[in-house]
Protein backbone atom coordinates (compact mmCIF):
# COMPACT_ATOMS: atom_id res chain seq x y z
CA UNK A 1 0.00 0.00 0.00
CA UNK A 2 1.40 3.40 -1.04
CA UNK A 3 1.92 6.75 1.57
CA UNK A 4 -0.51 9.28 2.00
CA UNK A 5 1.86 11.17 0.43
CA UNK A 6 1.71 9.00 -2.73
CA UNK A 7 -2.30 9.88 -2.64
CA UNK A 8 -2.18 12.83 -2.72
CA UNK A 9 0.44 13.09 -5.63
CA UNK A 10 -1.46 11.00 -7.46
CA UNK A 11 -4.27 13.41 -7.38
CA UNK A 12 -2.58 16.42 -8.05
CA UNK A 13 -0.77 15.06 -11.06
CA UNK A 14 -1.28 17.07 -14.20
CA UNK A 15 -2.72 15.71 -16.95
CA UNK A 16 -0.33 16.35 -19.80
CA UNK A 17 -3.30 14.93 -22.50
CA UNK A 18 -4.18 18.28 -24.02
CA UNK A 19 -8.11 18.05 -23.80
CA UNK A 20 -10.35 19.43 -26.25
CA UNK A 21 -11.76 22.44 -24.82
CA UNK A 22 -15.83 22.78 -23.73
CA UNK A 23 -17.30 23.30 -27.13
CA UNK A 24 -20.79 25.72 -25.51
CA UNK A 25 -21.79 25.77 -29.26
CA UNK A 26 -24.35 22.95 -28.85
CA UNK A 27 -25.39 24.35 -25.05
CA UNK A 28 -26.39 28.11 -26.38
CA UNK A 29 -28.07 26.34 -29.50
CA UNK A 30 -32.12 27.64 -29.45
CA UNK A 31 -34.01 24.61 -28.86
CA UNK A 32 -35.19 23.40 -32.12
CA UNK A 33 -38.65 21.64 -32.07
CA UNK A 34 -38.73 20.26 -35.70
CA UNK A 35 -37.47 16.89 -35.20
CA UNK A 36 -39.95 16.34 -32.22
CA UNK A 37 -42.48 17.40 -34.49
CA UNK A 38 -41.24 15.08 -37.41
CA UNK A 39 -41.49 12.05 -34.59
CA UNK A 40 -44.92 12.93 -33.58
CA UNK A 41 -45.97 12.74 -37.32
CA UNK A 42 -44.07 9.72 -38.08
CA UNK A 43 -46.14 8.25 -34.90
CA UNK A 44 -49.33 9.76 -36.49
CA UNK A 45 -48.88 8.09 -39.64
CA UNK A 46 -48.17 4.66 -37.82
CA UNK A 47 -51.71 5.11 -35.85
CA UNK A 48 -53.16 6.30 -38.82
CA UNK A 49 -52.17 2.85 -41.02
CA UNK A 50 -54.15 0.95 -37.91
CA UNK A 51 -57.57 2.79 -37.90
CA UNK A 52 -55.98 5.97 -35.68
CA UNK A 53 -57.49 7.46 -32.47
CA UNK A 54 -55.93 8.81 -29.96
CA UNK A 55 -52.54 8.52 -27.83
CA UNK A 56 -51.78 9.94 -24.29
CA UNK A 57 -48.43 10.13 -23.02
CA UNK A 58 -47.69 11.52 -19.69
CA UNK A 59 -44.56 12.66 -18.68
CA UNK A 60 -42.85 11.29 -15.65
CA UNK A 61 -43.96 11.85 -12.11
CA UNK A 62 -41.62 13.98 -9.64
CA UNK A 63 -40.33 11.40 -6.90
CA UNK A 64 -39.48 12.30 -3.33
CA UNK A 65 -36.19 11.84 -1.87
CA UNK A 66 -37.23 12.45 1.37
CA UNK A 67 -39.45 14.58 3.76
CA UNK A 68 -39.42 17.71 0.94
CA UNK A 69 -36.78 16.93 -1.37
CA UNK A 70 -36.68 15.09 -4.84
CA UNK A 71 -35.11 13.10 -6.68
CA UNK A 72 -33.47 15.15 -9.84
CA UNK A 73 -35.98 15.12 -11.77
CA UNK A 74 -36.38 13.56 -14.94
CA UNK A 75 -38.70 13.64 -17.86
CA UNK A 76 -40.30 10.27 -19.31
CA UNK A 77 -38.40 9.17 -22.58
CA UNK A 78 -41.18 8.57 -24.56
CA UNK A 79 -42.73 12.10 -23.78
CA UNK A 80 -39.61 13.69 -23.91
CA UNK A 81 -38.86 11.89 -27.79
CA UNK A 82 -42.39 13.42 -28.46
CA UNK A 83 -41.97 17.08 -26.97
CA UNK A 84 -38.27 17.65 -25.99
CA UNK A 85 -40.65 19.44 -23.05
CA UNK A 86 -38.62 18.59 -19.49
CA UNK A 87 -41.34 20.47 -16.71
CA UNK A 88 -43.04 17.66 -15.01
CA UNK A 89 -46.99 17.74 -14.41
CA UNK A 90 -47.53 17.69 -18.55
CA UNK A 91 -49.66 15.17 -20.70
CA UNK A 92 -49.01 14.98 -24.60
CA UNK A 93 -52.22 14.11 -26.19
CA UNK A 94 -52.14 13.22 -30.33
CA UNK A 95 -55.09 13.25 -32.46
CA UNK A 96 -54.70 11.08 -35.58
CA UNK A 97 -56.61 12.79 -39.00
CA UNK A 98 -55.27 12.64 -42.25
CA UNK A 99 -56.59 15.70 -43.30
CA UNK A 100 -54.76 17.38 -40.69
CA UNK A 101 -51.12 18.89 -42.48
CA UNK A 102 -49.08 16.84 -39.67
CA UNK A 103 -51.37 13.42 -39.74
CA UNK A 104 -53.49 14.85 -36.90
CA UNK A 105 -53.47 17.24 -33.53
CA UNK A 106 -51.32 17.53 -31.06
CA UNK A 107 -52.14 18.98 -27.59
CA UNK A 108 -49.80 20.14 -24.94
CA UNK A 109 -50.83 20.27 -21.55
CA UNK A 110 -48.29 21.43 -18.55
CA UNK A 111 -48.23 24.10 -15.80
CA UNK A 112 -49.22 27.33 -15.57
CA UNK A 113 -47.53 30.10 -15.62
CA UNK A 114 -47.29 30.87 -11.10
CA UNK A 115 -45.18 33.73 -10.10
CA UNK A 116 -45.01 32.65 -6.58
CA UNK A 117 -43.51 29.16 -7.86
CA UNK A 118 -41.29 30.38 -9.97
CA UNK A 119 -39.42 32.40 -7.29
CA UNK A 120 -38.96 29.29 -5.44
CA UNK A 121 -38.79 26.30 -8.56
CA UNK A 122 -37.82 28.21 -11.88
CA UNK A 123 -39.29 29.12 -14.62
CA UNK A 124 -42.35 27.51 -16.27
CA UNK A 125 -43.13 27.95 -19.95
CA UNK A 126 -46.81 28.09 -19.02
CA UNK A 127 -49.32 26.80 -22.05
CA UNK A 128 -48.94 30.36 -24.35
CA UNK A 129 -45.17 30.08 -24.48
CA UNK A 130 -45.11 26.17 -24.86
CA UNK A 131 -47.46 26.18 -27.69
CA UNK A 132 -44.73 28.46 -30.28
CA UNK A 133 -41.97 26.69 -28.54
CA UNK A 134 -42.45 23.36 -29.03
CA UNK A 135 -44.59 23.63 -32.10
CA UNK A 136 -48.05 21.67 -30.94
CA UNK A 137 -51.36 22.61 -32.18
CA UNK A 138 -52.63 23.92 -28.65
CA UNK A 139 -51.57 23.70 -25.64
CA UNK A 140 -53.85 23.71 -22.17
CA UNK A 141 -53.26 23.97 -18.30
CA UNK A 142 -52.52 20.84 -16.85
CA UNK A 143 -55.49 21.25 -14.70
CA UNK A 144 -57.61 20.91 -17.43
CA UNK A 145 -56.45 17.97 -18.65
CA UNK A 146 -59.63 15.55 -17.45
CA UNK A 147 -62.30 17.83 -18.30
CA UNK A 148 -60.90 17.63 -21.78
CA UNK A 149 -60.11 14.06 -22.50
CA UNK A 150 -63.51 12.72 -22.60
CA UNK A 151 -64.07 14.75 -25.11
CA UNK A 152 -60.91 14.21 -27.27
CA UNK A 153 -61.99 10.20 -26.55
CA UNK A 154 -65.29 10.69 -28.10
CA UNK A 155 -66.00 8.81 -31.08
CA UNK A 156 -62.60 7.86 -31.98
CA UNK A 157 -61.86 4.11 -32.43
CA UNK A 158 -58.99 3.94 -30.27
CA UNK A 159 -57.17 5.07 -27.15
CA UNK A 160 -53.26 4.49 -27.30
CA UNK A 161 -51.36 4.29 -24.13
CA UNK A 162 -48.54 2.96 -22.87
CA UNK A 163 -50.52 0.52 -20.63
CA UNK A 164 -48.96 -1.24 -17.38
CA UNK A 165 -46.60 1.45 -16.90
CA UNK A 166 -48.22 3.45 -14.12
CA UNK A 167 -51.31 2.56 -12.35
CA UNK A 168 -52.25 5.91 -11.76
CA UNK A 169 -52.40 6.87 -15.43
CA UNK A 170 -53.90 3.66 -15.86
CA UNK A 171 -56.73 4.25 -13.58
CA UNK A 172 -57.18 8.02 -14.93
CA UNK A 173 -57.87 6.98 -18.40
CA UNK A 174 -59.93 4.43 -17.85
CA UNK A 175 -62.33 6.82 -16.07
CA UNK A 176 -61.73 9.09 -19.02
CA UNK A 177 -63.41 6.15 -21.02
CA UNK A 178 -66.26 5.73 -18.33
CA UNK A 179 -67.15 9.17 -18.57
CA UNK A 180 -67.25 8.84 -22.34
CA UNK A 181 -69.52 5.62 -21.88
CA UNK A 182 -72.13 7.70 -19.95
CA UNK A 183 -72.65 10.02 -22.97
CA UNK A 184 -74.08 7.15 -25.11
CA UNK A 185 -77.27 8.19 -24.94
CA UNK A 186 -76.09 11.36 -26.41
CA UNK A 187 -74.99 9.51 -29.37
CA UNK A 188 -71.36 9.44 -28.55
CA UNK A 189 -69.25 6.59 -28.46
CA UNK A 190 -66.16 5.58 -26.34
CA UNK A 191 -63.28 4.11 -27.82
CA UNK A 192 -63.43 0.06 -28.84
CA UNK A 193 -59.97 -0.59 -28.16
CA UNK A 194 -57.02 0.73 -26.03
CA UNK A 195 -53.66 -0.08 -27.59
CA UNK A 196 -50.12 -0.35 -26.39
CA UNK A 197 -48.01 2.95 -27.27
CA UNK A 198 -45.24 1.23 -27.10
CA UNK A 199 -45.05 -1.13 -29.74
CA UNK A 200 -45.11 1.23 -32.03
CA UNK A 201 -43.21 4.11 -30.01
CA UNK A 202 -40.28 1.08 -29.78
CA UNK A 203 -39.88 0.49 -33.41
CA UNK A 204 -39.60 4.45 -33.94
CA UNK A 205 -36.76 4.55 -31.35
CA UNK A 206 -35.02 1.82 -32.58
CA UNK A 207 -34.12 3.92 -35.31
CA UNK A 208 -32.50 7.00 -34.56
CA UNK A 209 -32.62 10.72 -36.61
CA UNK A 210 -29.61 12.71 -37.22
CA UNK A 211 -30.46 15.04 -34.23
CA UNK A 212 -30.46 11.78 -31.94
CA UNK A 213 -27.43 10.27 -33.36
CA UNK A 214 -25.69 13.95 -33.10
CA UNK A 215 -26.75 14.11 -29.55
CA UNK A 216 -25.27 10.54 -28.80
CA UNK A 217 -22.34 11.35 -30.24
CA UNK A 218 -22.17 14.19 -27.93
CA UNK A 219 -22.62 12.02 -24.95
CA UNK A 220 -20.10 9.21 -26.49
CA UNK A 221 -17.32 12.15 -26.98
CA UNK A 222 -17.75 13.42 -23.21
CA UNK A 223 -18.15 10.43 -21.75
CA UNK A 224 -14.86 8.98 -23.76
CA UNK A 225 -13.02 11.84 -22.45
CA UNK A 226 -13.93 11.58 -19.05
CA UNK A 227 -12.57 7.70 -19.24
CA UNK A 228 -9.50 8.93 -20.46
CA UNK A 229 -8.86 11.44 -17.70
CA UNK A 230 -9.79 8.51 -15.20
CA UNK A 231 -7.72 6.12 -17.03
CA UNK A 232 -4.47 8.98 -16.53
CA UNK A 233 -5.22 9.60 -13.04
CA UNK A 234 -5.57 5.94 -11.72
CA UNK A 235 -3.04 4.93 -9.11
CA UNK A 236 -2.63 2.34 -6.68
CA UNK A 237 -3.77 3.70 -2.98
CA UNK A 238 -6.66 6.01 -4.52
CA UNK A 239 -10.38 5.18 -3.89
CA UNK A 240 -13.05 3.41 -6.55
CA UNK A 241 -14.91 6.57 -5.38
CA UNK A 242 -11.93 8.90 -6.49
CA UNK A 243 -12.27 7.60 -10.06
CA UNK A 244 -15.74 8.16 -9.90
CA UNK A 245 -14.92 11.45 -9.31
CA UNK A 246 -13.01 12.03 -12.42
CA UNK A 247 -15.41 10.91 -14.30
CA UNK A 248 -18.16 13.05 -13.04
CA UNK A 249 -16.12 16.23 -13.10
CA UNK A 250 -15.88 15.44 -17.18
CA UNK A 251 -18.70 15.08 -17.03
CA UNK A 252 -20.06 18.11 -15.91
CA UNK A 253 -17.37 20.10 -17.21
CA UNK A 254 -17.99 19.42 -20.43
CA UNK A 255 -21.67 19.88 -20.09
CA UNK A 256 -23.58 16.34 -20.03
CA UNK A 257 -26.99 16.40 -17.41
CA UNK A 258 -24.97 13.53 -15.32
CA UNK A 259 -24.97 9.76 -15.33
CA UNK A 260 -26.37 7.89 -17.38
CA UNK A 261 -26.82 4.64 -15.21
CA UNK A 262 -25.34 4.15 -11.94
CA UNK A 263 -21.17 4.01 -12.38
CA UNK A 264 -19.24 0.97 -11.92
CA UNK A 265 -15.64 1.36 -10.80
CA UNK A 266 -14.29 -1.76 -9.85
CA UNK A 267 -11.43 -2.40 -8.68
CA UNK A 268 -9.77 -6.35 -8.56
CA UNK A 269 -12.08 -8.80 -7.85
CA UNK A 270 -14.93 -6.39 -7.79
CA UNK A 271 -15.18 -6.43 -11.82
CA UNK A 272 -16.41 -9.86 -11.19
CA UNK A 273 -19.54 -8.46 -9.46
CA UNK A 274 -21.57 -7.66 -13.02
CA UNK A 275 -23.48 -4.82 -11.30
CA UNK A 276 -20.42 -3.69 -8.28
CA UNK A 277 -22.05 -0.27 -7.85
CA UNK A 278 -20.34 0.47 -3.77
CA UNK A 279 -17.04 2.01 -5.59
CA UNK A 280 -15.60 2.38 -2.11
CA UNK A 281 -12.60 0.12 -2.04
CA UNK A 282 -8.95 0.75 -2.28
CA UNK A 283 -7.13 0.12 -5.34
CA UNK A 284 -4.04 -2.22 -5.20
CA UNK A 285 -1.42 -2.62 -6.76
CA UNK A 286 -1.21 -5.49 -9.54
CA UNK A 287 -4.92 -5.28 -9.46
CA UNK A 288 -7.00 -4.56 -12.15
CA UNK A 289 -9.90 -1.48 -12.64
CA UNK A 290 -13.17 -2.41 -14.58
CA UNK A 291 -15.10 1.24 -14.94
CA UNK A 292 -18.82 0.74 -16.50
CA UNK A 293 -19.56 4.41 -16.99
CA UNK A 294 -21.45 6.60 -19.32
CA UNK A 295 -22.82 10.02 -19.65
CA UNK A 296 -26.42 11.81 -20.68
CA UNK A 297 -26.99 14.51 -22.96
CA UNK A 298 -30.29 16.23 -23.96
CA UNK A 299 -32.26 12.56 -22.18
CA UNK A 300 -29.22 10.55 -24.61
CA UNK A 301 -26.89 7.98 -23.04
CA UNK A 302 -23.41 6.50 -23.56
CA UNK A 303 -22.41 3.41 -22.27
CA UNK A 304 -18.78 2.63 -21.91
CA UNK A 305 -16.45 0.09 -20.24
CA UNK A 306 -13.06 0.41 -19.81
CA UNK A 307 -10.51 -2.41 -17.81
CA UNK A 308 -6.74 -1.33 -17.28
CA UNK A 309 -4.30 -2.19 -14.49
CA UNK A 310 -3.99 0.24 -11.44
CA UNK A 311 -0.50 0.26 -11.45
CA UNK A 312 -0.44 1.62 -15.18
CA UNK A 313 0.98 -2.05 -16.77
CA UNK A 314 -0.64 -5.09 -17.40
CA UNK A 315 0.82 -8.00 -15.80
CA UNK A 316 1.41 -11.57 -18.75
CA UNK A 317 -1.73 -13.00 -17.44
CA UNK A 318 -3.54 -9.94 -17.38
CA UNK A 319 -2.34 -9.00 -20.99
CA UNK A 320 -3.26 -12.48 -22.60
CA UNK A 321 -6.95 -12.05 -21.14
CA UNK A 322 -7.49 -8.68 -21.83
CA UNK A 323 -6.18 -9.61 -26.05
CA UNK A 324 -9.04 -11.74 -25.90
CA UNK A 325 -11.82 -9.75 -24.55
CA UNK A 326 -10.26 -6.59 -27.48
CA UNK A 327 -9.81 -9.43 -29.90
CA UNK A 328 -13.52 -10.56 -29.68
CA UNK A 329 -15.05 -7.02 -29.21
CA UNK A 330 -13.17 -6.22 -32.31
CA UNK A 331 -14.50 -9.11 -34.27
CA UNK A 332 -17.64 -8.19 -32.78
CA UNK A 333 -17.50 -4.82 -34.73
CA UNK A 334 -16.26 -6.02 -37.64
CA UNK A 335 -19.87 -7.92 -38.41
CA UNK A 336 -21.62 -4.68 -37.92
CA UNK A 337 -23.64 -3.93 -40.96
CA UNK A 338 -26.85 -3.45 -42.41
CA UNK A 339 -28.90 -6.68 -42.90
CA UNK A 340 -26.60 -8.39 -40.26
CA UNK A 341 -28.90 -9.07 -36.88
CA UNK A 342 -29.15 -8.48 -33.43
CA UNK A 343 -26.85 -11.47 -32.84
CA UNK A 344 -24.41 -11.08 -35.43
CA UNK A 345 -21.80 -9.23 -33.05
CA UNK A 346 -22.75 -12.07 -29.97
CA UNK A 347 -21.70 -14.65 -32.28
CA UNK A 348 -18.70 -13.28 -33.30
CA UNK A 349 -17.60 -12.20 -29.65
CA UNK A 350 -18.45 -15.59 -28.57
CA UNK A 351 -16.03 -17.63 -30.74
CA UNK A 352 -13.12 -15.32 -29.85
CA UNK A 353 -14.29 -15.95 -26.31
CA UNK A 354 -14.44 -19.67 -26.32
CA UNK A 355 -11.21 -19.88 -28.59
CA UNK A 356 -9.28 -17.62 -26.17
CA UNK A 357 -10.60 -19.79 -22.97
CA UNK A 358 -9.47 -22.92 -24.80
CA UNK A 359 -6.00 -20.97 -25.20
CA UNK A 360 -6.21 -20.01 -21.74
CA UNK A 361 -7.01 -24.01 -20.63
CA UNK A 362 -9.87 -23.21 -18.92
CA UNK A 363 -11.93 -25.31 -21.79
CA UNK A 364 -11.05 -28.40 -24.18
CA UNK A 365 -12.50 -29.80 -27.10
CA UNK A 366 -14.01 -28.49 -30.37
CA UNK A 367 -14.51 -24.92 -30.50
CA UNK A 368 -17.91 -25.54 -32.44
CA UNK A 369 -19.11 -28.17 -29.56
CA UNK A 370 -18.07 -25.63 -27.02
CA UNK A 371 -20.04 -22.86 -28.29
CA UNK A 372 -22.77 -25.14 -28.86
CA UNK A 373 -22.93 -26.39 -24.84
CA UNK A 374 -22.45 -23.14 -23.89
CA UNK A 375 -19.16 -23.96 -21.63
CA UNK A 376 -18.28 -20.61 -21.59
CA UNK A 377 -20.92 -19.41 -19.02
CA UNK A 378 -18.76 -19.85 -16.05
CA UNK A 379 -16.57 -16.90 -17.06
CA UNK A 380 -19.20 -15.14 -19.73
CA UNK A 381 -22.55 -15.28 -18.23
CA UNK A 382 -24.03 -12.07 -20.41
CA UNK A 383 -24.73 -10.88 -23.64
CA UNK A 384 -22.73 -8.50 -25.88
CA UNK A 385 -24.58 -5.87 -26.67
CA UNK A 386 -27.80 -3.72 -26.15
CA UNK A 387 -29.74 -1.05 -27.62
CA UNK A 388 -28.97 2.39 -26.55
CA UNK A 389 -30.41 6.11 -26.81
CA UNK A 390 -32.68 7.69 -24.47
CA UNK A 391 -32.40 4.79 -22.55
CA UNK A 392 -28.89 3.27 -21.69
CA UNK A 393 -30.60 -0.23 -22.34
CA UNK A 394 -32.85 1.17 -25.10
CA UNK A 395 -36.60 0.45 -26.52
CA UNK A 396 -36.43 -1.78 -29.04
CA UNK A 397 -37.42 -5.37 -29.79
CA UNK A 398 -34.43 -7.90 -30.24
CA UNK A 399 -36.46 -9.94 -32.36
CA UNK A 400 -39.45 -10.09 -34.88
CA UNK A 401 -42.32 -12.74 -35.49
CA UNK A 402 -41.40 -14.44 -39.06
CA UNK A 403 -43.83 -15.85 -41.22
CA UNK A 404 -45.39 -19.23 -40.01
CA UNK A 405 -44.89 -18.66 -36.30
CA UNK A 406 -41.45 -18.18 -34.27
CA UNK A 407 -39.10 -15.10 -33.97
CA UNK A 408 -35.91 -14.31 -35.31
CA UNK A 409 -33.41 -11.71 -34.75
CA UNK A 410 -33.55 -8.28 -35.77
CA UNK A 411 -31.97 -7.35 -38.70
CA UNK A 412 -29.88 -4.28 -38.26
CA UNK A 413 -30.50 -1.08 -40.14
CA UNK A 414 -28.88 2.40 -40.52
CA UNK A 415 -29.36 4.40 -37.42
CA UNK A 416 -29.69 1.47 -34.72
CA UNK A 417 -27.40 1.97 -31.75
CA UNK A 418 -25.92 -0.85 -29.97
CA UNK A 419 -23.43 -1.27 -27.21
CA UNK A 420 -20.69 -4.16 -28.27
CA UNK A 421 -19.40 -5.39 -24.85
CA UNK A 422 -17.89 -8.94 -24.43
CA UNK A 423 -16.11 -9.74 -20.99
CA UNK A 424 -14.09 -12.52 -19.43
CA UNK A 425 -14.34 -12.86 -15.52
CA UNK A 426 -12.44 -15.62 -13.80
CA UNK A 427 -13.14 -16.03 -10.40
CA UNK A 428 -11.18 -18.49 -7.85
CA UNK A 429 -11.61 -21.81 -8.56
CA UNK A 430 -10.11 -25.87 -8.76
CA UNK A 431 -8.30 -25.68 -11.97
CA UNK A 432 -7.98 -22.33 -12.68
CA UNK A 433 -4.24 -21.31 -12.21
CA UNK A 434 -4.24 -18.45 -9.74
CA UNK A 435 -2.52 -16.11 -11.76
CA UNK A 436 -5.97 -16.26 -13.46
CA UNK A 437 -7.80 -15.11 -10.43
CA UNK A 438 -9.75 -12.14 -9.99
CA UNK A 439 -9.13 -10.84 -13.50
CA UNK A 440 -12.52 -9.43 -15.00
CA UNK A 441 -12.60 -7.84 -18.07
CA UNK A 442 -15.38 -6.11 -20.27
CA UNK A 443 -14.90 -3.82 -23.10
CA UNK A 444 -17.75 -1.69 -24.22
CA UNK A 445 -18.12 0.74 -26.89
CA UNK A 446 -20.98 2.45 -28.52
CA UNK A 447 -21.97 1.67 -32.40
CA UNK A 448 -23.88 3.18 -34.56
CA UNK A 449 -25.39 1.39 -37.61
CA UNK A 450 -24.67 3.04 -41.03
CA UNK A 451 -25.51 2.02 -44.83
CA UNK A 452 -21.84 1.41 -45.43
CA UNK A 453 -21.56 -0.83 -42.26
CA UNK A 454 -20.86 1.07 -38.40
CA UNK A 455 -19.28 3.95 -36.42
CA UNK A 456 -17.88 3.56 -33.31
CA UNK A 457 -19.07 6.38 -31.66
CA UNK A 458 -16.83 6.21 -28.34
CA UNK A 459 -13.47 6.44 -28.12
CA UNK A 460 -10.68 5.97 -25.00
CA UNK A 461 -7.85 4.24 -25.00
CA UNK A 462 -8.35 0.58 -25.93
CA UNK A 463 -5.41 -1.45 -26.97
CA UNK A 464 -2.50 -2.42 -24.02
CA UNK A 465 -0.15 0.09 -25.84
CA UNK A 466 -2.76 2.92 -25.75
CA UNK A 467 -3.61 2.53 -22.16
CA UNK A 468 0.19 2.02 -20.85
CA UNK A 469 0.90 4.97 -22.79
CA UNK A 470 -2.27 7.02 -21.27
CA UNK A 471 -1.12 5.57 -17.66
CA UNK A 472 2.53 6.78 -18.00
CA UNK A 473 2.08 9.76 -19.66
CA UNK A 474 -1.09 11.24 -19.16
MN1 LIG B 1 -23.84 -1.57 -21.63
Amino acid sequence: MPTAGDDNRAMNAPLHTALPPLDPAPLAAPFDPAPFAARRRRLLERMAATGGGVAVVPTAPEKLRNRDTHYPYRADSYFWYLTGFGEPEAVLVLVADPAHPEGGRSLLFCREKNEEREIWDGYRYGPAAAQGTFAVDEAHPIGELDAQLPDLLGDQPALWHTLGVDSYWDERLAAAINTVRTRSRAGIRAPGEIRDLRQVLDALRLVKDASELALMQRAADIASLAHRRAMARTRPGLAEFQIEAELFHDFRLRGADGHSYPPIVAGGKNACVLHYVENNAILKDGDLLLIDAGCEVAGYASDITRTYPVNGRFSPAQKDVYEIVLAAQLAAIDVIKPSATFQAPHAAALRVLTQGLVDLKLLSGDLDGLIESEAYKPWYMHRTGHWLGLDVHDAGDYKRPVEGGGSDWMPLEAGMVLTVEPGLYIRPADKVPEALWNIGIRIEDDVAVTAAGCHVLTSPPKTVAEIEEVMAHG
